[in-house]
């Protein structure tokens, strides 16, 4: 009986998932004894098991009542450069007193890496936990059509629809870019989030919500009117009005917010109105923070404004966090979708993405390793410097773990769990990292990466521990190393 109640008391602190194993075990070996022994004893055997299981669900009940599951909250960055971020780059001229806050509140991350080096892919990633080979989308949506398309294949899974199935449903809310698709079945309300306020397209203008002379704000499957709403705060208090009801419901339910700001990401000329400059845009306090006007004409100054109304927007998510006083109970992760763009427009390609090489678009690291943070008060170590390469199809994986929901055993996964790795110091479960985009491809191994710009190109080398900026290329010096990597990123191939 002693032994029942101890195994009863560690069933209560397991997983779901390991919970329904030991259940499982647990009634195997009744039904083994009772076959071992005769009819009378059958029976005997078999009130035992029925009423330790009654015990066992009731615990499990009590169990569900008493420890309320994290509630998760992913925000996403856009074209957000690796040294744009003071917490990353001292010498930033930006200031984000938030982000930086967050960063002291849990761990900044020097290698995660997006799984795609663009908005539209590196959203499919992220959202199915597969990489592109995988899951189809493996190129940016092309304007209206593509934007109002299919876009991702139907029978990816995506992750609110995971944490539906956990043991207990989350709630789920998408605010800001969606870009993967927003044909009927490929809206967000259709693809497992229950609402929904933001944008079809990749880049719509911050103020009338205009993408290529069509009105593109949506609350659901429905268009949204909200003319002269900045986007990143409209998404923000989309956010936080969702945090704050939800938190606020009798019903106990663990939540799950997507929250990708379509900032800072860059103007275009096809989403203004007659007569509209193309230009940066920021709400009046954000260029007040650095003590210049709405109409300031230089572009590095006015980008640093949208970044600080980005930081500003989060800060107040993070307030409503401390507010509803669920912070401590929620998993809050923050990275860029892609880096920088460093493809020499002027005015447009402003981010900095230092010390890394080059960026969105590319392989180089500019383009794949993004400013990221995790914050999860008392497992996550405030403050912690996290250099363990991991990438966004893990986030999936994080988001199972969390909720106790199985993830689909019909399909590869390119994610691991991360927690390990956030709140263990534990290393990275990833032998290597495959990456490919148009023309562009890199393989990373440990501290080694392959690289190329185009397929009739030889692979450069590069060890990224001793030069992160990938200025070395050692390609002819450790022919071996560069074959022993050619045949890792063969295996991924072959995978597919
Ligand atoms: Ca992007």
């Amino acid at each position: 009986m002693a032994k029942c109640c101890t195994r009863l008391k560690k069933y209560d602190l397991l997983q779901s998932s390991d919970r329904d194993e030991l259940e499982s075990d647990f009634i195997q070996a009744a039904i083994g004894r009772a076959r071992r022994n005769n009819m009378r004893l059958f029976w005997k055997t078999e009130c035992i098991v029925g009423l330790a299981c009654l015990v066992l669900f009731h615990n499990v009940a009590v169990g569900r009542e008493r420890v309320k599951l994290p509630n998760i909250l992913i925000i996403t960055a856009d074209n957000l450069g690796y040294g744009d971020l003071p917490c990353y780059n001292p010498d930033s001229p930006i200031k984000a007193p938030n982000l930086d806050r967050l960063a002291s509140q849990g761990a900044k991350l020097t290698s995660f890496y997006t799984a795609a080096p663009t908005c539209t892919v590196s959203r499919a990633c992220l959202l199915t936990g597969r990489i592109a080979q995988r899951h189809g989308l493996d190129y940016q949506l092309p304007g209206i059509k593509g934007n109002y398309g299919v876009g991702l294949n139907h029978k990816e899974i995506l992750i609110p629809q995971i944490l539906k199935t956990a043991p207990t449903s989350y709630a789920t809310g998408c605010f800001g870019k969606w870009n993967i698709g927003f044909a009927e079945g490929s809206r967000p309300t259709e693809r497992g989030f229950e609402e929904f306020i933001g944008h079809a397209s990749g880049n719509m203008d911050y103020y009338h919500h205009i993408y290529g002379g069509k009105h593109d704000l949506h609350k659901g499957t429905e268009e949204l009117h909200a003319d002269g709403e900045y986007s990143t705060d409209l998404f923000a208090d989309a956010a936080i009005e969702f945090i704050q009801r939800k938190s606020k419901s009798t019903t106990e339910q663990p939540w799950f917010c997507y929250l990708p700001f379509n900032a800072p990401h860059f103007p275009a000329a096809k989403n203004k109105r007659p007569g509209q400059p193309v230009r940066w845009q920021a709400p009046d306090c954000a260029f007040a923070a650095y003590g210049i006007s709405p109409d300031e004409t230089d572009s590095h100054k006015r980008y640093c404004a949208v970044i600080t109304a980005l930081d500003e927007a989060i800060g107040r998510v993070l307030d409503a966090l401390d507010a509803a006083g669920v912070a401590d109970n929620t998993f809050l992760f923050f990275y860029s979708d892609n880096g920088g763009f460093k493809l020499g427009r002027e005015y447009i390609d402003i981010g900095c993405n230092e010390p890394l090489r080059h960026g969105g678009v590319t392989c180089w690291e500019g383009g794949l390793r993004v400013a990221a943070m995790a914050r999860w008060p008392g497992k996550i170590k405030a403050g912690s410097i996290i250099s363990e390469p991991f990438w966004s199809p893990d986030l999936l994986i994080a988001c199972a773990e969390l909720s106790g929901a199985r993830v689909p055993g019909d399909r590869v996964y390119d994610g691991k769990n991360p927690l390990p790795i956030l709140t263990e110091g534990a290393k990275s479960q990833h032998e290597s990292f495959f990456f490919i985009f148009r023309n562009h491809a890199a393989l990373r191994k440990g501290d080694w990466k392959i690289v190329r710009e185009n397929p009739n190109q030889p692979w450069q080398l590069f060890n990224l521990a001793e030069d992160l900026g990938e200025k070395q290329n050692l390609a002819s010096d450790q022919p071996e190393r560069v074959a022993e990597l050619e045949a890792a990123r063969a295996a991924w191939e072959k995978s597919f």
